[in-house]
């Protein structure tokens, strides 16, 4: 029988209707058998474990992150795949940063959620706890399929660091603008493996824990003023800046919108242009002489990482390295399958 830890953080997904006060509130994940009775239909082994105090994502941060990872470290050899239970809200932050945290991970890391609470009859909960349960198991010429961290939501698994939630009110929460799904849910399973992230199995798993907050993001807009950026750049300890610019990278070109960049990267600061453009496509700064500016500035391209990838990426690289050659270095390659180089093509 497969082993799956299931570990429960706290999000909507865990509350019930207190039927005394009518409100919602945490469920205690000792009773799920009761909830879901159709958890022992599976043929898996599933041991729960609630990551204390529990919360609403709003208050994730590295901190909790590198809990989480260590979590799924100390456990790795018992259990065959985990599956995480965690509010939508910053479900992509966490899965992006799990990625990140997880290196050399050989087994799925799934994370789901949902929109309606557990204890609410129309709720997409159960689908989704099921539905990742059977993900974090299945397994493939002796090990497990799926080798890295996703999202599962409203029958679809994504790539973890790949996402964002772009819908507050629909089942449908999330989106995946630049990689194709990993499997679609139906009435079968349709995996689409050939997307599947493949990791150097022979190198054991590494938990990493170090992050440094010491990031920004800073989105451009028409009219941005000399001295909100003056004082984005000059923020005391500040180490790197995401910056979101308009279509394929551009942004301003006047003098002190220049200047103040070009100050900031000779003083050591990482730049990293991302897209403001949230259904899909990347940075291509040779494009245009609006793009162009920048890289001739020292800005580095995020290509096509989500901004939730770009700053968990640069947390993780912050906390690993000192030297900003190397962060630069590797902010621009694929680590963990977050981001796709602009020859690579992908065929549906
Ligand atoms: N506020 C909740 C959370 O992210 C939203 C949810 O889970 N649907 O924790």
């Amino acid at each position: 029988m497969r082993k799956v830890l299931v570990i429960y953080t706290g999000g909507t997904i865990g509350m019930m209707m207190d039927p005394e006060t009518k409100s919602l509130k945490p469920f205690e994940f000792k009773d799920v058998h009761q909830q879901l009775p159709m958890l022992s239909l599976l043929n898996t082994e599933l041991t729960f474990e609630s990551l204390l105090p529990l919360i609403d994502s709003s208050d994730t941060n590295p901190e909790f992150w590198i809990r989480l990872a260590k979590v799924i470290g100390e456990n790795y050899d018992r259990f065959d795949g985990f599956v995480v239970l965690h509010g939508t809200d910053t479900m992509a932050y966490t899965a992006s940063a799990l990625s990140f945290l997880l290196e050399n991970l050989a087994k799925p890391v799934i994370l789901t959620g949902s929109q309606l609470p557990l204890g609410v009859i129309r709720t997409d909960g159960r689908r989704n706890i099921l539905n990742a349960i059977e993900f974090a198991s299945v397994e493939q010429d002796g090990h497990p399929m799926i080798r890295e961290v996703c999202v599962y939501f409203q029958n679809a698994l994504y790539r973890g660091n790949r996402i964002y939630k772009d819908d507050a009110a629909r089942f449908n929460a999330f989106y995946s603008p630049n990689y194709p799904k990993l499997a679609d849910v139906n009435t079968f399973i349709d995996y689409h493996k050939r997307y599947f992230f493949i990791p150097n199995s022979k190198n054991p798993l590494v938990v990493h824990d170090k992050m440094d907050t010491n990031v920004a993001v800073l989105k451009i807009f028409p009219g941005i003023s000399d001295v909100l950026l003056e004082t984005v750049f000059q923020t005391k300890g500040l180490r790197a800046v995401i910056m979101e610019t308009f279509g394929v990278g551009n942004a301003p070109t006047n003098p002190n919108f220049s200047r103040v960049l070009q100050d900031a990267v000779n003083r050591g600061i990482v730049i990293v242009n991302v897209t403001q453009c949230k259904g899909g496509g990347g940075v291509l700064m040779g494009r245009y002489y609006t793009g162009k500016n920048l890289s001739d500035i020292g800005v580095i391209s995020g290509h096509d990482m989500t901004t939730e990838a770009a700053i968990t990426k640069l947390m993780y690289l912050l906390g690993c390295f000192t030297d900003v050659k190397k962060i630069k270095q590797a902010m621009e390659v694929p680590l963990r399958g977050e981001l796709t180089l602009e020859d690579d093509v992908f065929e549906e």
